[in-house]
């Protein structure tokens, strides 16, 4: 497996195993883990995804040596890399824990993820640029949504590496923590996620989605009918009692 599963309680922890090549993502690695976490997307005693690589490398980018040799008629027949479209289209949270590189596809992947934590070692990048391409997963969209065009341009066009403290500066990453507190941390964070209504996550994070694509009005409209959805479920009535009768709430997904 290119991958290493384990689960605690309510959250799925995937870790990219490929330690000889730095976690690069090829194909393999593409379909374990869309296959893998698409099963367990649907399972209401799943309440967050924590993606993580190991402490020297997230994942140093797409595999070269399984694409250098591609032609363009096979890429394009292939559709190379578009079954990572299984990963964003996933509906349960998920944080990238992020250690050491992170780079080219390595970057995109953590920003497919709901949001980033990263540790002080952490090394973000879009290098494409000194292999002859560009970014090719997403990075040129969503890194110029998260930072915003200069720095996405400056990543992009020399290929420069960003450290974990620019990376929070710039909006990239939601925490950076100490390297050895990172997959704490995370999972902390995870668990508090999991414990709340899984319907309630799932459109939180879409709703929130909806800011980098839509319009501010179309975006307002698209949350305030959500919210409005949202009384149609158990949880908002066990959260909102639980609330005005001082006591913990207990969501049970419904
Ligand atoms: N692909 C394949 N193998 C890799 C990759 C990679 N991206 N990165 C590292 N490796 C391998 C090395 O080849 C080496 O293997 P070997 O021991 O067999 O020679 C092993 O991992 C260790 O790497 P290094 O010896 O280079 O380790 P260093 O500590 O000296 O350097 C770096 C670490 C700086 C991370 C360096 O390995 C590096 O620069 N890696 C490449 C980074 C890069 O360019 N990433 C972008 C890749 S392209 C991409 O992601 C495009 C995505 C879009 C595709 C979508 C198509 C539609």
């Amino acid at each position: 497996m290119n991958i290493l599963i384990e689960r605690k309680g309510r959250v799925v922890v995937v870790q990219l195993n490929r330690p000889k090549a730095l976690n690069a993502l090829n194909s393999q690695v593409m379909c374990e883990m869309v296959t893998t976490l698409q099963k367990l997307d649907h399972d209401p005693e799943i309440g967050c995804f924590v993606i993580t690589g190991s402490e020297k490398a997230f994942a140093a980018g797409a595999d070269i040596k399984e694409m250098e040799s591609k032609s363009y008629i096979e890429m394009v027949q292939e559709d190379f890399f578009a079954g990572w479209d299984g990963f964003t289209s996933l509906r349960t949270p998920k944080i990238a824990a992020v250690s050491g590189y992170a780079l080219g596809g390595g970057c995109e992947l953590a920003m497919m993820c709901d949001m980033i934590f990263a540790a002080e070692t952490a090394m973000f990048g879009q290098p494409e640029i000194k292999l002859g391409v560009i970014p090719g997963i997403g990075g040129s969209q969503r890194l110029t949504k998260l930072v915003g065009k200069a720095k996405a341009m400056d990543m992009i066009l020399t290929g420069r590496m960003m450290n974990a403290e620019e990376a929070e500066r710039s909006g990239l990453v939601a925490r950076v923590v100490p390297t050895e507190r990172l997959m704490e941390e995370t999972i902390e964070a995870a668990e508090i996620i999991a414990n709340y209504s899984k319907p309630v996550t799932m459109v939180a994070r879409e709703a929130v989605d909806r800011a980098l694509e839509l319009g501010l009005k179309e975006g307002i409209l698209f949350e305030r009918r959500t919210f409005h959805a949202l009384f149609a479920i158990e949880d908002q009535k066990e959260g909102m009692r639980a609330f005005i009768e001082k006591r913990k709430p207990s969501f049970k997904g419904k």
